[in-house]
């Protein structure tokens, strides 16, 4: 059986890779549809080695026909069309943040909660987490059936395409700037402060608590996903990173956890991949993590300062597991469980 897939937001960072992951998985999609804006419509972009697709207009695309809507335009885009699309007889896969806090869409991390998937009936829209929320709660799943999880606290180091291309071009050109001797203020858009040999700890808007809406997200996201008692404290930060966001989490269990039952735990649970040597080079860095789809974890000890405690580091491709990748493993994971029949068949 083969499905009718569209992409929305198809020639952004998350849409280019969506395309890119139907093809590396061979996701049965016997007709691709790459979609978006009106001032992008006619650009082509790249579908596997060979194909190229032709970008049609999101506005006047009638979903009919359509089993499966990767999407991935901006948050308001969605909100008006995801709608329309699932209306029209589509699963939609929203990797936007507007539809994951309510109640009745199902947000899915397939290694974590692959059963909340059922719930695409009532609205047919599943949406796929924030990329820091979904690697931090692939390494925290096995930790959390071993011992349950009381609270956990992390600081995140989040690469600038996870603010799109924009962000990316920002990073670049502010860079050169620096070695041409340019005042970077000349190419500050996307960041609030100049990202070129910097650090910034502001990702979304500010809230009303003093935290910022990234850091609120991982927090929701988390309790949704995962167990609704587990505390999150985030501090979210922006680094000059292209790709790849890492992670330095540190738990607290209800329950005593050895070093070494957690690390066997790790290594056994689907979607991750431990390197953790105590030495040079023993642990995984963004640079080595970009195009990958893995999970990897890093630096895993004991947390000598609560009863029941550990601290690790992680980190994974934002554009892949972060977005695209875990969209299309949903899409899987529907054709697996029986949801979807193909309305070509
Ligand atoms: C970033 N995590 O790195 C954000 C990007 O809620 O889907 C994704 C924002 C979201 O800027």
């Amino acid at each position: 059986m083969s499905y009718k897939v569209a992409v929305v937001g198809a020639t952004g960072n998350v849409g280019r890779e969506m395309l890119q992951t139907l093809v590396e998985r061979e996701f049965p999609a016997g007709d691709v549809v790459a979609l978006a804006s009106a001032k992008s419509i006619g650009k082509e972009v790249s579908f596997g080695d060979d194909d190229i697709l032709k970008v049609q207009d999101l506005a006047t695309f009638d979903f009919r026909g359509t089993d499966i809507v990767l999407s991935s335009p901006g948050a308001k885009v969605s909100a008006a069309f995801s709608p329309k699309a699932a209306a029209a007889g589509a699963v939609v896969i929203d990797n936007t943040s507007h539809f994951r806090m309510e109640p009745d869409v199902p947000l899915v991390v397939p290694e974590v909660n692959p059963q909340a998937i059922a719930g695409f009936h009532k609205r047919g829209i599943i949406a796929n987490p924030n990329c820091s929320t979904i690697q931090m709660v692939v390494a925290l799943k096995p930790l959390h059936d071993l011992a349950k999880i009381r609270r956990v606290v992390v600081a995140t180091y989040q690469s600038v395409s996870g603010a799109g291309k924009d962000g990316m071009d920002e990073l670049f050109e502010q860079t050169r700037g620096v070695y041409v001797n340019e005042p970077t203020y000349k190419y500050q858009q996307k960041f609030t402060k100049q990202i070129a040999f910097n650090v910034i700890p502001h990702i979304d808007v500010f809230m009303d608590d003093g935290f910022t809406k990234e850091e609120w997200k991982m927090a929701v996201e988390t309790r949704k996903i995962l167990d609704p008692d587990i505390q999150v404290i985030a501090t979210c930060v922006r680094v000059p990173v292209f790709i790849g966001h890492a992670e330095a989490v540190t738990v607290e269990f209800e329950q005593p956890i050895s070093e070494a039952e957690a690390r066997a735990a790790l290594k056994a649970a689907p979607g991750i991949s431990v390197v953790d040597h105590r030495a040079n080079e023993g642990y995984v860095t963004p640079a080595e993590c970009a195009g990958e789809d893995a999970v990897y974890v890093s630096r895993l000890r004991k947390d000598p300062t609560v009863e029941h405690g550990l601290s690790f580091w992680c980190v994974a491709d934002n554009l892949r597991k972060g977005a695209a990748l875990n969209a299309v493993q949903i899409a899987e994971e529907l054709v697996r469980q029986g949801h979807l029949r193909s309305k070509a068949a």
